[in-house]
């Protein structure tokens, strides 16, 4: 229950300039901050991401590559629901177009901000993991997955990410059926509520049109938000409450 939640929302790492990161850097996660479940709490931030394939790209049998989609971190020091969404945003040079995908993890990345698809350590990872696949990056959209930094050349520390849930923008079939989680409406926003337990989390976005992997690379701007909101439970509660002055009110008025 969320009812009686403390109101303290605390910003942790915000502004930290993430956001001009060269498009080929690593894993560097914007913090979206620390929640303590406030309904109503709210934060919005921007990044860019440089084309319009990386979430979906991740979706595939040799799944994908993690400089193609944008990561953001958050923390809740207890339950609560939250409303995570991402629409096309013009950001730091980039530009609009994007048609948003994102993936929901429990886990976040090195702080030291060197994970990435071709370490040594991130290799051993995909090949154990692949079962000796071909593999395009570590990035998977669907499934758990883990990935390293050059620290970690035997991967005994990874970083790892466990799959929550997904959500994109429209609706998508590259030949293998349509792909669960489309929001049906293709308007460059796609928005997907979760309970969530007490920890820290990343969500990775990226684009979700398949086909434009085979284009010209384009700088694409991304604003991903993060909404503490009410669940289904405090509705109900809510509801209740209501029924229940609603019926003290009739007995008053027959009294
Ligand atoms: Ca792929
Ligand atoms: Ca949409």
């Amino acid at each position: 229950m969320n009812i009686t939640l403390k109101h303290a929302l605390l910003i942790a790492g915000m502004s930290v300039g993430f956001a001009s990161a060269p498009a080929k850097a690593h894993i560097h996660p914007l913090v979206l901050g620390t929640f303590d479940g406030p309904v109503g709490a709210m934060v919005t931030e921007v990044k860019n991401i440089p084309g319009n394939y990386g979430w979906i790209d991740g979706t595939d049998a040799d799944w994908g590559d993690s400089h193609k989609v944008a990561a953001y971190q958050f923390t809740l020091t207890q339950p609560a629901g939250v409303q995570l969404s991402f629409e096309q945003a013009v950001a730091g040079g980039g530009r609009n177009g994007l048609t948003p995908g994102f993936s929901l993890y429990e886990g976040v990345a090195s702080s030291s901000g060197g994970d990435h698809d071709s370490s040594v350590g991130s290799h051993l990872i995909r090949d154990r993991d692949s079962g000796g696949a071909t593999t395009e990056g570590s990035f998977r959209a669907l499934n758990d997955w883990s990935i390293t930094d050059d620290a970690d050349p035997t991967a005994v520390s990874p970083s790892v990410f466990t799959y929550i849930g997904h959500a994109y923008d429209g609706s998508a079939d590259y030949g293998a059926g349509v792909i669960a989680g489309g929001d049906g409406v293709l308007d460059h926003k796609v928005s997907h509520a979760f309970h969530l337990d007490a920890g820290t989390y990343t969500a990775f976005v990226g684009g979700s049109d398949y086909g434009s992997q085979l284009t010209v690379e384009r700088n694409l701007g991304v604003a991903g938000t993060i909404a503490v909101v009410p669940e289904p439970e405090t509705y109900a509660m809510l509801l209740a409450g209501l029924g229940l002055m609603g019926a003290m009110a009739r007995r008053r008025r027959t009294a």
